[in-house]
């Protein structure tokens, strides 16, 4: 059974396409318009090892902030839609992933409930190219309301803004893939006493 997921939304500042398959080799292509966000996105799926196609047209006449968060909005919304009854898979994924002085610690429950977690370091650089650096944490919590799971993210240090984000994304998609990969001890059952996730 395969585990794809397929948005698309459009609102007249943004209309976005993702389509995820979990169970993919990490073959990926990205056009957001904001270059380093398709960097960053090209890490979700490259160690996430999901097939992931993200196409954006955004209003990137006003400023990235739309297309950034919309395509993060979609991006959750597909990978929920692709874990599907989440029956058989591990729930639960973490990850921690240096990037040379910058290090990011991540831990993940496929669990039913949007709820973030996330610290990194103040004072970093604003801008990497046209990616305003705040909008780390802004991708985050659009991810994870729309996906609907509970996600930590914690960067104890780190000096350069590139790698304190690469590192972030590079953590999330390993998290992610451990999380969502099917427990081969555990085929056909929901890894909840509750019943439900
Ligand atoms: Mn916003």
């Amino acid at each position: 059974m395969s585990r794809i997921g397929r948005v698309e939304r459009t609102t007249k500042e943004t209309s976005v396409l993702v389509e995820i398959d979990l169970d993919g080799t990490g073959r990926t292509d990205i056009s957001t318009g904001v270059g380093f966000y398709d960097h960053m996105l090209d890490q979700l799926g490259r160690h996430g090892l999901f097939d992931l196609t993200v196409k954006t047209d955004g209003d990137l006449h006003i400023d990235t902030h739309h297309t950034i968060e919309d395509t993060a909005l979609a991006l959750g919304a597909a990978f929920k839609q692709a874990l599907g009854d989440k029956v058989g898979i591990y729930r639960f994924g973490n990850c921690t992933v240096p990037l040379d002085e910058s290090l990011a610690q991540v831990t993940v429950d496929l669990s039913g409930r949007p709820y973030l977690v996330h610290t990194e370091p103040e004072n970093m650089a604003p801008m990497i190219g046209s990616y305003d650096t705040t909008m780390t944490r802004h991708i985050l919590e659009s991810f994870v309301a729309q996906a609907q799971i509970a996600l930590h993210v914690h960067v104890p240090y780190g000096r350069n803004a590139h790698h304190i984000v690469e590192c972030q994304f590079k953590a999330l998609a390993r998290a992610l893939r451990y999380a969502s990969e099917r427990d081969p001890r555990a085929a056909g059952i929901l890894p909840s006493t509750k019943g439900a996730l």
